[in-house]
């Protein structure tokens, strides 16, 4: 399998905690021409990245390659339960994709002081602690956010978590976790596939800022 991915991508790191979680090879390219170029278009349509390619196979979409690879390779499962367990897992993910992240990424064009809108900036990082206020009243954590056993949800979290770490304060703002989420954190940032991929996510955050 090749993983069209880089270390700094969050969306890549959810797949990457997949694929090293189940213990599947694969090998992690960056996009031919970075993403949305012509180049790497040619081989995954739509140009975002995660891409993965399984043989003559391609498939992009983070949510969707990390089913594709729980259907080809179901042990250990990542969405484990009874139907109510694996319809949170999938919430929180989606939640993850449409609600949360969305706002730490409108951050980025602000991470410049000298092109930054403090106003535009104030509002994403105020929308970004509401949803993770609001996420603390949606989880109960068992020790993982659906269960005893690390699932699509908790790979989804991670590599946000620690890019918000690094950008909250670069912005002046406190990083704020609710208890639940606390907890959570500190079980999910010790399993040995989060910690490695978040550690790569970090070191490729902090160059990409200019301060690693
Ligand atoms: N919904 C996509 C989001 C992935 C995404 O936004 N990836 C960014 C890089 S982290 C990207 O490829 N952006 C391409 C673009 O903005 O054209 C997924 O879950 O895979």
């Amino acid at each position: 399998m090749i993983l069209y991915a880089i270390p700094v991508s969050t969306y890549s790191a959810k797949v990457r905690i997949a694929l090293g979680i189940k213990g599947i090879d694969y090998e992690m390219v960056p996009p031919p021409g970075g993403y949305s170029s012509p180049e790497y278009q040619a081989i995954v349509p739509v140009g975002t990245i995660p891409g993965l390619k399984d043989g003559d196979f391609v498939i992009s979409e983070s949510e969707v390659i990390t089913e594709y690879i729980e259907e080809r390779h179901p042990e250990p499962s990542l969405l484990s339960g009874n139907a109510e367990l694996r319809a949170r897992q999938r919430f929180l993910a989606r939640f993850h994709d449409l609600w949360l992240e969305p706002h730490l990424r409108a951050t980025f064009a602000h991470v410049d002081p000298a092109s930054r809108d403090e106003a535009a900036l104030g509002g994403c990082l105020d929308r970004y602690q509401a949803r993770l206020e609001q996420m603390e009243s949606l989880i109960e954590p068992g020790p993982y956010l659906a269960g005893e056993t690390i699932g699509v949800a908790d790979c989804a979290f991670p590599a946000t978590f620690t890019l918000a770490d690094i950008l909250l304060p670069h912005f002046g703002r406190e990083v704020r976790y609710g208890p639940k989420l606390q907890t959570w954190r500190e079980t999910v940032y010790a399993h040995p596939v989060v910690r490695q991929v978040t550690d790569e996510s970090r070191q490729a955050t902090l160059q990409w800022m200019g301060a690693g």
